[in-house]
């Protein structure tokens, strides 16, 4: 069947337009408006929206303690090539009607893992043939691909990492047919999620010979790739723990810090997910700040946490303060780095209408674009960026000039402390910046 004579799985549900906060159709962006400007750029251009294909068109809301319930139309086909086919079509659907440019995919995805390796590749490439003209039809464009190597039991004790050197090396022959992939779909990034990058116990794990793994792995991986012409990010995306009890590639410091002591950071940056951030005790905006000023913020996984029980609930992002301070990072930063928001989220086991996966997203987007636009307002007109350059403003000119500019030493310091004497308390006015952020909300 050729992809434009497809069914429509998605019935019923026109095309998502942007309305303004003052329509009351649920189907309508009321803040996403693609084309408007915003800080030189439109909206659609900041953001670069991605579907999640494992959450959006896999997951059917299955949990440890019972099955999915969502029951996909396009899950029916017992032949894997023509149950992925199905996929695609309800994928590119589902993109097509939310008004979306990009998509994001784990290689089995976007077809099942067949029993063997040499027939999973198979499998792959048929898929991608199939999945490169859906593209070519409706101009949708992969934001990045990655590989799955932490379902499969066989990595059980992780994959660049595991102690068994033909485990690592089957994850390696696997990532190279994800890099193949995404090459052919013209993926203008590639993903490295740790998986089961960690451990359960120390006792059982030397640490250091795992990383040193690895670092040479993705060195190895980076150079399959430039070889075969690839030119985009690759993306390193932490997370504290889960499935591991510790898992490698923790936060964003530590993995600036690994990619920096393997020589990876030239390569490499980094794709920070909200729910992740907030796992490893930090905020969005802390996370998004250390990347930023490491000049790696390359992507955003947008989700988040539940506050009261702490886990990785990938629910769909609809805090517009939390967001709101991100963005005031973001817009800083210049943005990102090749990457996108993609919606690395799940609608809950108990929305089962069909049209709950569009409320999900449209919500997730109105989230974003109102913050940005609150930050934009925030930066030009409000005295927010000035009273922050105001706490620094000593270092502007004299001695603070002379020790930016590396000028002064620790002698220097004590002379300029002796001739100070005692000096009043400069107040941070936490409060009053709290109170600019609700102001412009
Ligand atoms: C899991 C991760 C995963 C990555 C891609 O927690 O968020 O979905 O984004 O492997
Ligand atoms: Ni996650
Ligand atoms: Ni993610």
């Amino acid at each position: 069947m050729s992809p434009s004579l497809s069914k429509e799985y998605f019935k019923g549900i026109d095309p998502i337009k942007f309305e303004g906060k003052e329509s009351d159709n649920p189907l309508a962006f009321k803040y996403y408006n693609p084309s408007q400007i915003v800080c030189g750029k439109t909206m659609r251009e900041h953001f670069k929206f991605a579907i999640a294909y494992w959450h959006t068109f896999c997951g059917q809301g299955s949990d440890p303690f019972g099955p999915g319930t969502q029951n996909f139309a396009w899950d029916k086909a017992s032949d894997p090539i023509q149950a992925a086919k199905d996929k695609a079509d309800a994928a590119f659907e589902f993109i097509g009607k939310m008004g979306f440019d990009y998509f994001c995919f784990h290689d089995y995805d976007l077809v099942q893992e067949a029993p063997t390796f040499a027939e999973s590749e198979k499998r792959l490439a048929m898929i991608v043939d199939y999945i490169k003209q859906k593209k070519e039809e409706t101009g949708i464009k992969l934001l990045w691909g990655t590989a799955n190597c932490f379902s499969n039991p066989r990595y059980m004790n992780g994959a660049s990492t595991n102690p068994d050197f033909n485990v690592m090396a089957r994850a390696g022959g696997q990532i190279k047919l994800a890099l193949d992939a995404t090459i052919a779909l013209n993926g203008e990034n590639y993903v490295f999620w740790g998986g089961r990058e960690g451990y359960m116990s120390l006792l059982n794990t030397d640490m250091g010979r795992e990383l040193d793994h690895m670092g040479r792995f993705l060195a190895i991986a980076r150079d399959y790739a430039r070889a075969q012409g690839f030119k985009g990010n690759f993306f390193i995306e932490p997370k504290p723990m889960e499935p591991m009890k510790h898992q490698y590639d923790f936060d964003s410091a530590t993995a600036i810090g690994f990619l920096k002591e393997y020589g990876l950071e030239k390569d490499f940056k980094i794709n920070i997910e909200v729910n992740h951030a907030t796992l490893a005790q930090h905020t969005m905006q802390h996370e998004l700040a250390v990347a930023a000023k490491a000049g790696m913020l390359g992507s955003i996984d947008a989700n988040r946490g539940d506050y009261q029980n702490g886990w990785d609930t990938d629910q769909f992002p609809n805090n517009i303060q939390e967001t709101t301070e991100a963005m005031l990072v973001f817009l800083k930063a210049g943005g990102l780095q090749g990457g996108g928001v993609n919606f690395d989220a799940k609608i809950r086991r108990n929305s089962t209408d069909m049209d709950d996966v569009f409320h999900a997203h449209i919500g997730g987007a109105d989230t974003f674009a109102r913050a940005l636009l609150t930050a934009d307002k925030i930066i030009t007109s409000s005295s927010y960026n000035s009273l922050r350059d105001h706490r620094y403003s000593t270092f502007d000119s004299g001695k603070g000039k002379d020790f930016e500019a590396g000028k002064l030493d620790l002698n220097d310091l004590y002379k300029i402390a002796m001739e100070n004497g005692e000096l009043p308390l400069q107040s941070g006015k936490q409060e009053l910046f709290e109170n600019i952020i609700n102001q412009f909300i």
